[in-house]
């Protein structure tokens, strides 16, 4: 690429054929109306590894309606629970089958360390089709005691075309948290996965298509949140949307939700969780957790740990044994097996938690470790431990979404 090697120095890049770069509708990939594309990054040099098709509002709209036809009149909502289950096991083997190169996809795509991408998030997206696949013959419902003469029953019945719309953290295992439990409800669905990290998703449409996944049950729209996410949002003829994404979208989602059609809204946003440490608790322990909590997927977790709160009795034993730590951590390329952290997803994403960096500095936080981008290309940022943090920091507020973790002493 135009900047040299990544962070990680001498492991060449590695590049994955990428077999998918356009819409799925109806069971076929096709272009965008529009005709246009976007373009995905490496982010380990900041080079565009594929165009891919940028869909909008009309392409939306024949996912949508090929979404509809597919539950008002097709096979999938009307077969048998256990029919479902069976294609979604077959499902399961396929994304098995080509988990090493689904793995190569998604560590360039996301910058995710490729052993830990084969061991989480493709161990965990077969885990749970299989996991769903054995619910689809188990939705039932109940039987109510009223009164002496009356009963109730409930019914669990597939609510329709769903809009599925995911980030880029965990796109793999966001597009089967989705797409599996709709699956096995009997639900057609459109799925927009971010604009970063679109490869997985769009073969994971293809498999399930070789599973036998009718057409029209899973479409595909790759393209950018205000005109492809928006428009699944405010569709009439969506019956509800999963989201998971920022707090500021999420808003954005339900206030389109509220002036169309009312549809359901699932929302999954941003985090700030506390790690409470103790002083009765095993330093080592804690201080691994904290680590695992705060840089597992270079920090892009809605449940980091992102704010470790220490007793004093503890604090000083705690950040010795976390200096001495993180020497043995390293950050690099991700395709390197050494490498525990890889670059972050995009440069927008990379700016804004150096910019969360610099305003704890500028707030009076100490730098323990890091504090800075490494590299000589891509979107690499040091592992950044800052001690003194107060509570009203913004490093302490605000979700940075990024390897740094914030130290506070409490009595
Ligand atoms: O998220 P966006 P961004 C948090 C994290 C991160 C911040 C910003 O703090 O730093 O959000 O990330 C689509 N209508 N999380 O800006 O924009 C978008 O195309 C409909 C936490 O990347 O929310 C993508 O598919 N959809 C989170 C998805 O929403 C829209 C994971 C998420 O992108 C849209 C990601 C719109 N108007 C970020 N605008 C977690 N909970 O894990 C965008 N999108």
């Amino acid at each position: 690429g135009e900047n040299g090697n990544g962070g990680g120095g001498g492991v060449s890049l590695e590049m994955p054929e990428i077999r998918y770069t356009r819409l799925f509708i109806n069971g076929a990939f096709v272009d965008a109306v529009s005709g246009k594309t976007l373009e995905t990054r490496d982010p380990r040099t900041g080079d565009v590894i594929a165009s891919i098709a940028e869909g909008d509002k009309e392409d939306v709209d024949l996912a949508v309606k090929a979404a509809r036809e597919a539950f008002d009149h097709g096979k999938w909502p009307r077969m048998p629970g256990s029919e479902r289950g069976r294609i979604m096991m077959k499902y399961a083997d396929l994304v098995e089958q080509h988990a090493e190169e689904l793995t190569l996809l998604e560590s360039l795509d996301a910058g995710k360390p490729r052993m830990a991408t084969r061991a989480v998030d493709l161990g965990t997206s077969v885990r749970s089709l299989r996991y769903f696949a054995g619910a689809a013959d188990k939705i039932h419902g109940e039987t109510l005691k009223m009164s002496r003469q009356f009963q109730g029953h409930t019914l669990r019945e597939p609510i329709g075309v769903a809009g599925l719309i995911i980030p880029w953290n965990f796109p793999a295992i966001m597009f089967f948290s989705k797409v599996a439990p709709a699956l096995a409800a009997g639900c057609t669905m459109v799925v927009k996965p971010a604009e970063q990290t679109p490869l997985s998703a769009l073969y994971f449409a293809h498999l399930a298509k070789q599973a036998g996944v009718p057409d029209g049950v899973i479409n595909v729209i790759t393209g950018f949140g205000p005109t492809a996410g928006a428009a699944i949002a405010s569709h009439m003829d969506v019956d509800m949307v999963s989201f998971t994404g920022s707090t500021s979208v999420g808003r954005l989602v339900m206030e389109a939700s509220a002036r169309s059609n009312l549809k359901p809204v699932s929302l999954e946003l941003g985090g700030k969780s506390p790690l409470i440490v103790f002083d009765d608790a095993d330093v080592d322990m804690a201080v691994g957790l904290a680590i695992s909590a705060n840089f597992f997927n270079k920090g892009e977790a809605c449940v980091a740990a992102s704010r470790v709160y220490l007793q004093e009795g503890i604090y000083d034993g705690f950040v010795k044994k976390l200096a001495q730590r993180m020497e043995s951590w390293v950050v690099g390329d991700p395709f390197d097996p050494r490498v525990n952290q890889g670059p972050q997803v995009d440069k927008v994403q990379c700016e804004r938690v150096l910019s969360y960096i610099d305003h704890g500095k500028r707030e009076g936080a100490t730098v323990l470790t890091g504090g800075k981008p490494c590299g000589q290309s891509g979107y690499y940022i040091e592992p950044t431990v800052f001690t003194d943090v107060k509570d009203d920091m913004i490093i302490a507020k605000e979700e940075i979404f990024g390897p740094v973790m914030c130290l506070m002493k409490f009595r």
